[in-house]
């Protein structure tokens, strides 16, 4: 669809249209057209499997490679950042601790939380300015609501290929999507509409066809401190994550048992990982984030590892109501808790651990056990003795026996 006028927006009330944007919060603004055919990355990482247990990658792969099966006569997808950076180069925690504190200070019983998760969950706070976008491409475009779409990470649409064709920013050889004023620290969403608005110019100056994919690292030169900083290597190649070996996937996306191989290199990170993000020299650009989609819920960083392991259910709906972490429920919490507790040596937390090895789901009973193992040692057989004898379940008898 076209302005009732016929026209394409362009000029002055294209910028227009992307300060009225950027008033409702979005930090970034960015147009992309949408080329008639099929993007066909995604297929390849899907075929080596990379997707690991989100299936739903899979089911949705067509949509995502094809804006048009998303929304028929799809002219422009408009690219949306909220920048979420609040100007600490320190570990999120010390914003509870107190800003003097160094990389070097934090507690060894203190877990790490990807940045992004100390807030209220970003997909129901970014969705009212998303609304409220919605509202006004109705009013300059003159569309109906049929017109458009929005997502903010869970829709069919590759955002960060979105994103880069739009000129937002380049794909690092991190994989993520680096803006010059924004480093990595930006959530993305997009607008998929029947609107015709002018595109902006990638990155590169020249707009690649639809089969071809801008190769990652653009703007990266000779740098690889992400792919060495991996703590799980899940870098197959530069700009490829395997989510089979990423922690972020593993702490936050799988349900089931983490691997044995990849605990140690999990350390501090209780959920989601931001090694790769935290190493990128393009965040010395960072400005701090407007922050107006979002709310920051720093308090979370500060919560220690023995009381997380002594969460009950309510404690737990308090305390994470509202976040993206409630989606993890609590046993997925405690499980990561436990490879957490087990990798600071921290042999006070035993007390805490011991119980959790009854626990009425197996998938916690088997980190704890494995966590009582590695910090109780030759005591661990002792500790564990009632669970053992008690122990049905073939996922825990395994740690049981590895140990
Ligand atoms: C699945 C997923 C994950 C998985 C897999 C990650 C991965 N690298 O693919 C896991 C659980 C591991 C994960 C982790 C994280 N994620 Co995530 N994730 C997603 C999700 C839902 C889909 C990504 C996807 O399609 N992956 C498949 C790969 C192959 O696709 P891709 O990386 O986008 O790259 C392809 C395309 O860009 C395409 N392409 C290239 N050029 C072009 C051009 C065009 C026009 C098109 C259409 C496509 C295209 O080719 C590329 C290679 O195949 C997106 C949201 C979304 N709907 O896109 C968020 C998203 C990518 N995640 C995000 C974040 C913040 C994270 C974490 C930082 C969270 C954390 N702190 O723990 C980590 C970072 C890990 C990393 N280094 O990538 C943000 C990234 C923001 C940014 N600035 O880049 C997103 C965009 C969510 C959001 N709305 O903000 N994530
Ligand atoms: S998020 Fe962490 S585990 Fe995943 S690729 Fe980046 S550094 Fe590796
Ligand atoms: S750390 Fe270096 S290689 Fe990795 S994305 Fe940033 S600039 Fe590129």
């Amino acid at each position: 669809m076209t302005r009732p006028n016929g026209s394409v927006i362009r000029g002055e009330h294209r910028e227009v249209l992307r300060r009225r944007l950027r008033e409702l919060g979005f930090d970034e603004v960015r147009f992309a057209a949408v080329p008639a055919g099929r993007e066909a990355s995604l297929t390849q990482w899907l075929d080596q499997g990379r997707q690991a247990d989100m299936h739903w990658m899979e089911r949705t792969a067509e949509k995502r490679m094809n804006a048009d099966q998303v929304l028929a006569g799809a002219q422009t997808v408009i690219v949306l950042g909220v920048n979420y950076w609040n100007g600490s180069a320190e570990r999120p925690w010390t914003q509870f601790h107190g800003a003097q504190a160094s990389r070097a200070q934090v507690p060894a019983d203190h877990a790490t939380w990807a940045r992004y998760a100390l807030h209220e969950d970003y997909h129901d706070t970014i969705k009212p300015g998303l609304v409220a976008a919605g509202r006004l491409l109705e009013e300059v475009g003159g569309l109906s609501s049929a017109d458009y779409r929005y997502y903010v990470d869970t829709g069919p649409v590759l955002e960060r290929g979105w994103a880069a064709r739009s000129g937002l920013g380049f794909r690092g050889k991190n994989g993520m999507l680096i803006s010059r004023q924004h480093g990595n620290w930006l959530f993305l969403a997009t607008i998929l509409t029947r609107l015709a608005i002018a595109p902006d110019d990638p990155v590169r100056q020249k707009p690649l066809p639809v089969s071809e994919a801008e190769p990652a690292g653009l703007l990266c030169g000779k740098c690889t401190r992400c792919l060495t900083a991996c703590p799980t290597n899940a870098f197959p190649e530069p700009g490829v994550v395997d989510a089979r070996r990423c922690i972020s996937y593993h702490t936050i996306e799988n349900k089931g048992i983490i691997p044995r191989e990849l605990r140690a290199g999990i350390g501090h990170r209780i959920y989601g990982c931001d090694v790769c993000l935290e190493v990128c020299p393009w965040n010395r650009f960072a400005q701090v984030g407007r922050r107006m989609l979002l709310s920051v819920r720093p308090d979370i960083a500060g919560i220690s590892l023995a009381e997380i392991l002594g969460l009950t259910p309510a404690r737990f709906a308090a305390v994470f109501k509202g976040t993206a972490i409630k989606r993890l429920k609590l046993a997925g919490l405690l499980r990561n808790a436990c490879i957490v507790a087990a990798n600071t040596g921290a042999v006070d937390l035993l007390p805490a651990l011991q119980p959790l090895a009854r626990h009425e789901s197996p998938v916690v009973r088997a980190h704890a056990v494995w966590a009582v193992q590695r910090l109780a040692g030759t005591k661990a057989a002792a500790l564990l003795e009632t669970a053992r004898t008690q122990e049905e379940a073939a996922i825990v008898l395994e740690e049981y026996a590895a140990g």
